[in-house]
């Protein structure tokens, strides 16, 4: 490590990472005690195990009330790189749901499933559980490579999805921690003794962790593998990405992204959404050695002193991309040619049904905001069961917090079709493009950085906006709705074409101009906009824009063209409601 790179103030999460040992200490001492919460430093620990502490924020003013405290909980995310799983995978992973959680999970929009609820007794047997059908959940969270994102289609016309997914999966084992702590924490029975012949791991840094060190590294980190005619993985909003270079149906090579990351602090104007920008160009087999050298001077020049401005994004900012580009020449020890001049053209998102160019078909089912859940008359989670068990299909999550089923002979149709209107689901097709291209993220009641709530009212303002915009012969338009309860950015609404962010309780900043292509940031339209005054804000723009809107001129773009700025002048002055 080059001395200018030694950090010099190092935060309190910092210190924590190098007492423990390479992720042991002190959750191993705390995980089998008989208390119904971790230590905060054990929390924090907990995370790069793939887990979050947790307590429902809606029981909170009733335990006040009745002088109790809180009452804790975790949650679990389970990695699923390219979201590629098993039906059997997805099946064990809904048991747990219904027997160690609280009956719902969650599809992520990084491919990831959530399990929440999960109390601390039962976090051993859940893990354990993840682990026997040969998924993890180490490094899902923390300060390690996130889940790997890749274009879940298993479109077999070509060899392209297969090389960006088998690349994903390499990536993924490459960068996933070493530490035994893992291991030996969750899958180690502690009655049986087998725990002591795991030895401590010695100092030497190069054996436990030879890409992390002892520290990992100073913030999360994502990658994610794209490609110009379809975006749906939301390639700029990562620290790293690869935007495949595709010649007669093979990826040649990939334009390398660095330093996109969405998370802002308001109270601290040094923070900012970024997408990432083109470093280099790289050959398919130099993908693993840049990836391992990108994230190994993140590690070596990252901030660990302030976490607020530890994201990639910011070293970026404060060096300037040449500075990185020289890096990453010097730590790959050669030169590397320049990214070639390439875009991104479109964005799909795999729903519905779809021939795979190998004679079978795929399914795409819209998951509103990825929750799995038994509602009422709305029975998901036993028709996603139903469909598994009967048809044991080849599953995949996708970006937009969905699922494919996979690999299906052309007589699934119709079974699957029984099965969703059997459990009151509605086929993919029968949504409307408004909700079927919005996210939520999770926010109240378990998030514990929600200002407001999130995937709990999406829905209903989705109900209010898709009658706005039929009445405005819209309907057949795509943009993003994206929502998030705090200005973390968890469903990436600041490259959407609207975006909505929780600033205060029932309170939204609205963003308009970025686009479903997820290629441009958004700009602030309008700050802290009641809830219930949010359809009738966006209603005026809706109604230039199907005025004046140019040929094929998506709403995003039409905001971006006109400018958000004129725009407010424009509505402020009155124009729009007129048609
Ligand atoms: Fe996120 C923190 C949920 C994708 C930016 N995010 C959280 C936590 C863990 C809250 C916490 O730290 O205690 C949320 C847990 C809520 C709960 O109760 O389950 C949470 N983030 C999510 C998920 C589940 C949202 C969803 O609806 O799908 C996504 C899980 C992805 C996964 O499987 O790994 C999720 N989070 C994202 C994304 C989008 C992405 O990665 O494509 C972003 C913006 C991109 C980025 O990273 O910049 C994102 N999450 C954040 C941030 C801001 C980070 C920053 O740089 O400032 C936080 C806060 C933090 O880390 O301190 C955060
Ligand atoms: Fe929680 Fe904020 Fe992320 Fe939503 S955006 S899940 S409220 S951290």
């Amino acid at each position: 490590m080059d001395h200018e790179a030694q950090p010099l103030k190092r935060s309190q999460v910092e210190k924590l990472k190098e007492e423990s040992q390479y992720l042991r200490h002190p959750l191993a001492e705390e995980v089998n005690n008989d208390q119904p919460s971790f230590s905060e430093s054990a929390a924090q620990i907990l995370k790069f195990h793939g887990s979050y502490q947790q307590d429902d924020r809606d029981a909170r003013k009733l335990q006040r009330a009745s002088g109790g405290g809180k009452v804790y909980f975790t949650m679990i995310r389970v990695k699923v790189p390219g979201g590629v799983l098993t039906a059997e995978q997805f099946l064990t992973q809904l048991d747990l749901c219904d027997q160690l959680g609280n009956g719902t999970a969650r599809i992520t929009d990084r491919q990831d499933l959530q399990l929440h609820g999960v109390l601390k007794g039962n976090l051993r047997e859940t893990i354990r559980r993840i682990n026997e059908v040969q998924l993890t959940t180490l490094g899902a969270c923390g300060d390690v490579v996130r889940n790997v994102m890749c274009c879940p289609a298993p479109l077999r016309h070509n060899r392209v999805r297969e090389q960006l997914q088998n690349l994903a999966q390499e990536i993924t084992r490459h960068l996933l921690p070493r530490t035994p702590a893992y291991h030996e924490i969750w899958l180690t029975d502690p009655d049986t003794g087998e725990k002591e012949q795991v030895t401590e791991p010695s100092g030497e840094v190069a054996e436990v962790e030879p890409i992390y060190g002892k520290t990992y590294l100073p913030r999360k980190f994502k990658i994610a593998f794209g490609l110009p005619d379809d975006n749906c993985v939301d390639l700029y909003t990562n620290d790293l990405g690869f935007l495949a270079v595709v010649e007669n149906g093979e990826v040649v090579g990939f334009n390398v992204l660095v330093g996109g990351g969405l998370g802002v602090t308001p109270s601290n104007k040094n923070t900012f959404p970024a997408l990432s920008q083109p470093l280099v160009f790289v050959r398919p087999a130099e993908v693993v050695p840049v990836a391992e050298v990108v994230v190994k001077i993140y590690r070596d020049y990252g901030e660990r002193g302030d976490r607020k401005r530890a994201r990639l994004k910011y070293l970026i900012a404060d060096r300037g991309l040449p500075w990185f580009r020289e890096m990453t020449e010097r730590y790959l020890g050669r030169s590397l040619p320049d990214p070639l001049p390439l875009g991104v053209t479109e964005v799909d998102d795999h729903m519905g049904w779809h021939e795979q160019g190998d004679g079978r078909f795929f399914y795409g089912l819209n998951l509103e905001n990825g929750r799995i859940v038994d509602r009422d008359a709305f029975r998901l989670k036993s028709a996603l069961r139903e469909i598994c068990q009967r048809l044991h299909p080849s599953i995949r999550f996708t970006p937009q917090q969905s699922v494919l089923f996979c690999d299906l002979e052309a007589s699934a149709r119709s079974e699957i079709e029984q099965i969703l209107r059997r459990y009151g689901v509605p086929l993919s097709e029968e949504i409307s493009n408004v909700r079927r291209w919005s996210m939520a993220c999770v926010a109240l009641p378990t998030c514990p950085l929600a200002v407001t709530e999130s995937e709990r009212v999406l829905p209903k303002l989705i109900d209010d906006l898709e009658r706005e915009v039929a009445k405005l012969g819209l309907d057949a338009e795509r943009f993003t709705v994206r929502m998030t309860g705090c200005p973390n950015g968890c469903s990436r609404p600041y490259n959407a074409d609207i975006g909505l962010v929780g600033r205060t309780q029932n309170k939204y900043s609205i963003y308009l101009g970025g686009r479903l292509l997820g290629d441009r940031l958004a700009e602030p339209f309008a700050e802290t906009v009641p809830l219930e005054k949010i359809v009738e804000t966006l209603v005026p723009v809706l109604q230039l824009f199907a005025r004046e809107r140019q040929d094929h001129e998506t709403f995003g773009d039409f905001c971006h063209r006109v400018g958000v700025a004129t725009l407010r002048a424009r509505l402020i002055r009155g124009e729009g409601a007129a048609g």
